[in-house]
């Protein structure tokens, strides 16, 4: 199968208007028209328009870290997916581990919130992954079942060609503690499977699963000559251009 890798910088709840737009713009510069990797930009809600702005024109394209699960309404401080997109967004990032973690988002309201998104055209990174109590307890595998059943249950075929799974074990998250190469294998080849098993071999050969938690340069190529590394989400390591050009060349 020949997924095309992706590498998406979550810069989370970071940078200054300045620092954005500016990290935005060397980003843009770095990536060549013409590479092989796609790429793209999360900053935080109110920068997606002047960081839109930054990138126009380039191969990087622009992502937001959440989304609501419905379409409007009195739904105070949420933004709608409809508004994403006209803010230019391409992608949306929904489950990461801090919004599961420490916002309590369960498993039913991460798939609403996919289905409300693809249902309005973004595509989307779906994060997934164990906690350290969890592998620990070898429940790893029982934990992406649950998660990937739960995340994805009703999506139809053309939907699931605009998702994207990152795998993001939480001990590895910001923590500079990188799953190994094989543990990532092992993780992904597993949640490839059972995406096999639920939905069949064409979805589970096209849908790319990348990896998420501590990368950097020094430790992307190791990841992506993986068989079902298909790219990375990466946070500390994005919001620096040089650190983050340097994971898209690895991944290349
Ligand atoms: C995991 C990752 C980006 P970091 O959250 O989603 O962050 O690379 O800082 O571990």
């Amino acid at each position: 199968p020949t997924r095309k890798r992706f590498v998406a910088g979550n810069w989370k709840m970071n940078t200054t208007l300045a620092e954005a737009k500016a990290l935005g713009a060397a980003v843009a510069k770095g990536v060549p028209s013409d590479s092989p990797v796609a790429v793209a930009v999360c900053p935080p809600f109110p920068w997606l328009l002047p960081v839109g702005e930054a990138i126009k024109g380039s191969a990087v394209a622009l992502g937001a870290q959440d989304v609501h699960s419905e379409k409007k309404g009195a739904f105070t401080g949420e933004v709608s997916p409809a508004m994403l997109i006209e803010c230019g967004c391409k992608y949306v990032i929904i489950g990461h581990s801090e919004r599961r973690h420490i916002l309590g988002e369960s498993d039913s309201a991460i798939n609403q919130k996919l289905h409300t998104a693809l249902d309005e055209g973004l595509h989307v990174i779906l994060c997934m992954g164990e906690t350290l109590a969890e592998r620990d307890r070898s429940l790893q595998e029982r934990v992406f079942q649950r998660q990937v059943y739960a995340a994805c249950a009703g999506l139809t075929d053309e939907q699931f060609g605009r998702l994207i799974i990152a795998y993001e074990p939480v001990w590895a998250i910001g923590t500079g503690k990188v799953a190994t190469p094989e543990q990532a294998q092992e993780a992904h080849a597993f949640v490839r499977g059972k995406l096999r098993q639920l939905y069949g071999e064409k979805i589970a050969d096209a849908l790319p699963i990348i990896y998420g938690g501590s990368v950097t340069p020094d430790n992307t190529a190791g990841l992506m000559n993986q068989p079902d590394v298909d790219g990375a989400l990466v946070g500390g390591a994005s919001l620096k251009a040089d650190s983050f050009l340097a994971i898209v060349k690895a991944a290349s």
